[in-house]
């Protein structure tokens, strides 16, 4: 069934009434926030309409339901994207328009949700995107956080974080439900008690905090569907502890309150390593309890206490281990709450949980000391202690003898709570996210499992929503296509191979640089406005944009960008093209060396800056606090995309394909979907370099950075100006780790652990061929536009179908 639209002039009216009615200005007196205020909430409106249209579907249809549990969600900013899926952008924009507001203006009043560290966060928010648009009944369940991820300043070059405090003047867009409130307890003490002949476990002593629903809508694109985020806020029983509150101990009281409310304060900003923090611990075990209380609940209000069809009617999926212990908790709730026995309890949980693995990196796989466990999950610790001793009794049938085998697969061991073997050991699906990755994973990370259930693992390479990343952020490029090939591909991504022929299409190319330049104007206003730098849109745009880690290789594209100023000083009087460098990263507040970074790429763009020659042809900014706001800027406006990593280190990347999308062509090593970009885009439209995954492997035992040194000119030079005083003078030993770090290891650990220069000559070559090809400009176009024709299988549509076709079957709604 179609739903009706709002049209111009009832979206105007609508504005003009809800500045009436709530803040009682006109249009022309009221403040850009008051106009974003009643302009989402013309906006929610329309939504809340389609989603009591479409309400009851689910238990009618007693479809099946997929929760999707991360602690993360990066959803950005909502309105713009919300007109886009309402498929009603062009009577919104209109309406602006006759009411004489400017869009820009209004957008950028939206305070962006910062829930999220990144690629993992991001996809997450892509998948409910996706979920939604393919009719599939879904929530997604995380944290409320008060402060999300930190905003990034630059001061001196050097990062500097402020808090995030998006919440402070509230969110339009989340409906509190404080009657789905539940309770999580901590601490306390567990006791076996026999009941009848029965036994069974009493928790008492437990500190109880209360998780409150706030429930974000996400609207699917063209459909009436309406899923949501559902986020947890943590807060304080309702009843102040009257005891202490007699005694006169009202701080005290207080104090408590304090306490509970702090597990949905912050976002942890790491996303490389985990230090086993104990607050965190809380807030993973405050959500999924919450989440899987609610998932019981809902199943029993619509098939009752029908447990052997739980799994058929419920799927749950864990993003990365955070929410791993929502496994042993609806163990828990199934045993302790209901009263079925292990085995029974056991099967639903294996055949209900699905995980997905977003890193190899030994230190990003999450560990926790047992003892935290039993301190503050006593329960849950108990349940885990069970599946572990049932675990390796079976490992050993498999293994037998073989301690170290067996200790590496254990859920608990030395110590430790290892929750990737959790996840592997008790769901039924185990994925990959991208091909290269899940290879990996059966490899080595997981390969003993491997061995005994290969078809527990699953590759889906990640995808993105193309509502968002090329559809919304950049709207000249989407009427272009659709003036060539139609609309279609908005609804079928796939469809977008249409557009192929048109590489051949010198008019078509010339529009497409057209739009191009346009979004590079487009950034270079938006930049000048946020950071006051400008750029020159006759420049070639190189981007390299993500979280800032050793293992990304910012630091390499830094040393080549200090080659290629030597190489201008050198050859002052060539024909230099113009080229500008950015960078958008933040690091992890407590990650030395990446911020340390971060300071050096500054100081090349000072370098460089400073130099009257070198400053006419090259350029380095660094994006100030990079956010899914800025990404929507830099995509449209970018060339080059930089997708540099050490060949086995990134699982998937995403802002590969965003950048594929809006027709970049990729600079990268054979690594996670870069791989898959290579086979849909082919070889000359790509340009590929440095070790391969299994030379990596190998270049461990035999790699000798210092011999780089030795052998090549170049990268002596560039390694000398680190520690000669070139880029500070006033400090030259500013970035004398750095050096250290690349020749001679630190700590007793490798030098250069990351094979930087390594790769170096290589990425450099390939770079300057790169450089050769753009200087023709229909080769160059037609790269360009085969990249955003061949980017069809990257939409989170794709991978969604597949997750929902291999490991979650649901059915979507009949509506
Ligand atoms: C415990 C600290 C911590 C926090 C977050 C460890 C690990 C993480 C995430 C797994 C990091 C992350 O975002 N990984 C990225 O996930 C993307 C989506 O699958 C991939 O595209 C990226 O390659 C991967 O680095």
């Amino acid at each position: 069934m179609e739903f009706e639209r709002m049209t111009v002039n009832q979206i105007k009216d609508s504005i003009q009434n809800k500045l009436r009615t709530q803040f009682a200005c006109e249009t022309s007196d009221a403040t850009p926030e008051q106009i974003y205020q009643a302009l989402a909430l013309v906006v929610r409106d329309e939504i809340m309409q389609r989603r009591s249209f479409s309400r009851d579907a689910r238990k009618e249809q007693r479809a099946k339901k997929v929760y999707y549990l991360s602690a993360e969600f990066l959803v950005g900013r909502t309105l713009h994207n919300n007109m886009v899926n309402l498929v009603n952008e062009k009577n919104y924009m209109q309406a602006l328009d006759e009411l004489g507001i400017d869009r820009a203006v209004v957008f950028e009043e939206e305070p962006e949700p910062g829930l999220g560290n990144g690629g993992l966060g991001r996809l997450a928010a892509c998948f409910l995107d996706s979920l939604t648009t393919l009719k599939l009944p879904a929530m997604g369940c995380t944290i409320r956080y008060e402060y999300g991820l930190f905003r990034q300043k630059l001061v001196d070059g050097y990062q500097v974080e402020v808090p995030d405090n998006w919440l402070a003047a509230g969110n339009i867009w989340e409906i509190p439900h404080p009657e789905d409130t539940v309770e999580i307890h901590f601490g306390g003490k567990v006791e076996m008690v026999e009941v009848d002949g029965r036994i069974s476990f009493h928790h008492s002593g437990y500190t109880t905090v209360e998780a409150v629903p706030y429930d974000i809508p996400v609207v699917g694109y063209d459909s009436t569907k309406v899923n949501f985020l559902r986020t947890w806020s943590a807060k304080a029983v309702t009843q102040i502890d009257m005891l202490h509150f007699n005694r006169g101990e009202y701080a005290k009281a207080m104090e408590e309150r304090e306490l509970a409310e702090v597990i949905s304060k912050i976002l942890y900003p790491n996303d490389d390593s985990e230090q086993g923090k104990e607050l965190r611990l809380k807030q993973q075990y405050f959500f999924s309890s919450a989440s899987i209380q609610h998932a019981v609940k809902d199943f029993i209000d619509t098939y009752g206490y029908n447990w052997s069809i739980f799994p058929n009617k419920v799927a749950i999926h864990i993003n990365d281990t955070h929410p791993a212990v929502a496994i042993p908790e609806l163990m828990r709730i199934l045993m302790d709450e209901y009263g079925l026995g292990w085995e029974k309890a056991e099967d639903i949980c294996y055949r209900t949980f699905a995980y997905t693995n977003h890193t190899v990196l030994i230190e990003a796989l999450e560990k926790w000391p047992e003892s935290l466990f039993a301190q503050q999950l006593p329960r849950i610790y108990m349940i885990l202690q069970e599946m572990n001793k049932r675990l390796c009794q079976k490992l050993w049938d498999s293994f037998p003898g073989q301690w170290d085998r067996i200790g590496h697969m254990a859920i608990l061991a030395y110590g430790k709570v290892h929750m990737a073997n959790l996840c592997v050991a008790c769901t039924h699906s185990v994925n990959g996210v991208s091909a290269i990755h899940t290879d990996i994973l059966k490899k080595q990370t997981f390969h003993d499992y491997y061995l005994l259930q290969p078809r527990k693992f699953v590759s889906i390479t990640n995808g993105v929503t193309h509502r968002r990343w090329l559809m919304q952020c950049n709207p000249d490029l989407s009427s272009l296509i659709d003036e060539a090939i139609g609309d279609g591909w908005r609804k079928d991504m796939e469809r977008i191979a249409d557009l192929k022929p048109f590489a051949d299409d010198a008019a078509f190319r010339q529009k497409f640089a057209d739009v191009k330049y346009g979004n590079k104007l487009r950034m270079a206003g938006a930049l000048y406005r946020h950071q006051g730098i400008e750029l020159n849109p006759d420049s070639i745009i190189d981007a390299q944009a993500k979280r800032l880690h050793e293992y990304k290789r910012q630091l390499m594209n830094a040393l080549r960008i200090l080659n290629l100023y030597n190489d201008i000083l050198d050859n002052p009087d060539r024909d230099w093209r113009p080229q500008t460098f950015i960078f958008g990263a933040k690091a992890a507040p407590g990650y030395h060396r990446a911020k340390l970074t971060i300071k050096l790429i500054n100081a090349i763009g000072d370098l460089v800056a400073r130099h009257p020659v070198a400053s006419k042809y090259m350029k380095v900014v660094f994006l100030e606090n990079y956010c899914v706001s800025q990404a929507e800027l830099l995509m449209p406006a970018t060339e080059i995309s930089e997708q540099i990593s050490t060949a086995g280190k990134e699982a998937s990347g995403t802002g590969n394909m965003k950048f594929m999308m809006n027709g970049a062509v990729t600079l990268g090593t054979m690594d996670g979907a870069n791989c898959e970009i290579y086979d849909c885009v082919g070889k000359d439209n790509i340009y590929i370099f440095g070790l391969t995954a299994e030379e990596v492997d190998r270049g461990y035992a035999s790699y000798r950075a210092h011999e780089m040194y030795e052998t090549n000119p170049r990268i002596r030079r560039i390694m000398e100006q680190l520690i000669d005083g070139t880029l500070c003078p006033e400090n030259p030993r500013m970035f004398q780790e750095i050096y250290h770090g690349l020749l001679f290891g630190e700590g007793g650990n490798m030098a250069d652990p990351y094979f930087v220069l390594k790769d170096l000559p290589d990425y450099c070559a390939t770079y300057k061929q790169m450089l050769q090809d753009y200087e023709n400009r229909d080769l160059w176009l037609r790269k360009a536009v085969l990249n955003t024709a061949s980017s069809g299988m990257f939409t989170s549509d794709r991978a969604i179908s597949q997750y929902n076709s291999k490991i979650w079957h649901l059915k979507p709604l009949e509506l």
